[in-house]
């Protein structure tokens, strides 16, 4: 049955009015007024705003690390992205090192469908330049997997320089966006193993363990990599100015690079590590949050129009027994925190809510920005005539205190606990079939599918 959502103001990332919105087999078809007609459903909007469908390209959902595995599997964690407004999220497929590419994507293809909810894509984490992994690429780039992963540290997926040039070197010619985990391994290895020695094993110790400088400087490595190879790069969890000066330098210089950010560096502090007992930990995530200095920074750049998104890295832990393993040595502790239910209430509270942002940068920076990054656009991402019919009915009336409890993320606690929201999704459409209906969850698993994502190709 065709579907319309009436009376409601739509936000794209350039304007809003009013307007209905007319969805058939999947699409939207009109957007204009007066577009309802007998046998159509109708969805009153009244007092709402109608938005594109949330698009989050950063969560690790049942990542493994070591003998454990973060705790929203693809049917728990798409159903709480679905119930904050998410409709698409990209999570990774990563191989072990020295399983083949196309391996890892078919396993994790099989830990996704038929589970997860809402639609998605996969990054295509690199962890090696071998000749199989290159021969690898160019099919998977037109099969849909549309963008790449690096990273400069943890073992098991770190890539050293003359590897890193290859891949950007095929980033380029596929035409994809790599997103890129810049952190100096030295620096952290050097830093940890300091602190440690020194017996400061307590969370607080974290992101002393972490500092600016190493986010830093991978960032601006993997960028001046990029300047000779050329490839478009997205700079994950931007956490603080000195990595945001590094991006404007590069973007003087010419080169296309996109940044992202994450509620927990927009809301939160290195503040948060000097909770009592062990309680830093549920903040052990990496690059660790900042300073206020930073926090400020990252707001300013956001108004600014320097972010094309804001993600989650959405990779949750329980505090029992996950978080605690690291009670006598805080670099034990899994990194990490859940956040894919709340970005969209926490960015619209504390951005639209509080004038930093207006609606139309709001969906920019969790929709359009990531849609246009990752070959989604305008398949998603987008109010339009022939985009999926993703759309939220937006409640910016609905207020709330974020608990665990209340929320649908699998984990024993929130970090935003206690936090006051106002603005929560109603309605939630994917490919115009109800995922969410005043508030309360109707999708099932399986009913997300697998999305091709496009490239384009020198
Ligand atoms: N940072 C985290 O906090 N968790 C998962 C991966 C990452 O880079
Ligand atoms: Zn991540």
């Amino acid at each position: 049955m065709d579907l319309v959502v009436v009376n409601g103001l739509v936000v794209t990332a350039d304007a809003q009015f009013k307007a209905d919105v007319l969805c058939r087999q999947g699409r939207i078809s009109a957007i204009g007024d007066n577009l309802f007609r007998q046998g159509m459903e109708k969805i009153d909007a009244a007092g709402c705003y109608v938005l594109p469908g949330g698009i989050d390209a950063h969560v690790h959902l049942q990542m493994p690390v070591g003998d454990l595995v973060s705790t929203d599997d693809f049917g728990s964690g798409t159903a709480a992205a679905a119930c904050g407004g998410t409709t698409t999220i990209v999570d990774f497929a990563t191989p072990e090192r020295g399983q083949a590419l196309e391996e890892a994507v078919r396993l994790r293809r099989a830990e996704a469908d038929g589970q997860a909810a809402i639609d998605y894509g996969l990054h295509l984490a690199l962890v090696d330049d071998s000749e199989e992994t290159l021969a690898a690429l160019p099919g998977l780039v037109r099969a849909g997997y549309s963008s790449f992963k690096i990273y400069t540290v943890y073992d098991g997926l770190y890539l050293e320089d003359p590897a890193i040039l290859r891949l950007l070197q095929v980033a380029a010619e596929q035409g994809v966006t790599v997103l890129v985990h810049g952190e100096n391994r030295a620096i952290v290895d050097y830093c940890t193993q300091r602190l440690l020695q020194a017996g400061h094993s307590a969370p607080r110790y974290h992101p002393q363990a972490r500092p600016a400088a190493a986010e830093a400087e991978g960032a601006a490595r993997v960028m001046a990599l990029a300047q000779v190879t050329g490839a478009t790069l997205c700079i994950a969890h931007v956490s603080c100015e000195q990595v945001l000066e590094e991006v404007r330098r590069a973007r003087a210089r010419g080169q296309a690079v996109h940044a992202e950010t994450c509620p927990h560096y927009l809301l939160l502090t290195q503040e948060e590590y000097e909770r009592p007992g062990f309680e830093g930990a549920k903040y052990v995530l990496t690059p660790p949050l900042r300073s206020e200095v930073d926090r400020e920074a990252l707001w300013q750049a956001l108004a600014a129009g320097e972010f094309q998104q804001v993600s989650t890295d959405h990779c949750p832990w329980n505090y029992a027994a996950q978080k605690e393993r690291g009670r006598e040595n805080f670099a034990l502790i899994p990194n990490g925190a859940a956040g894919i239910e709340t970005r969209l209430p926490l960015l619209w509270s504390e951005g639209v809510g509080r004038g930093r942002l207006s609606p139309e940068q709001f969906v920019q920076l969790t929709a359009s920005g990531p849609a246009r990054a990752f070959g989604l656009y305008p398949r998603k991402g987008v109010l339009a005539p022939g985009a999926d019919a993703d759309i939220v009915v937006w409640d910016p009336h609905r207020r709330l205190t974020l608990r665990a409890a209340d929320l649908h993320q699998r984990v024993d606690y929130c970090p935003y606990e206690g936090w006051p929201v106002q603005g929560y999704p109603r309605d939630v459409f994917l490919r115009g079939r109800p995922l969410v209906r005043g508030g309360q969850f109707v999708g099932e698993p399986g009913g997300g599918r697998f999305v091709e994502r496009s490239s384009q190709p020198a």
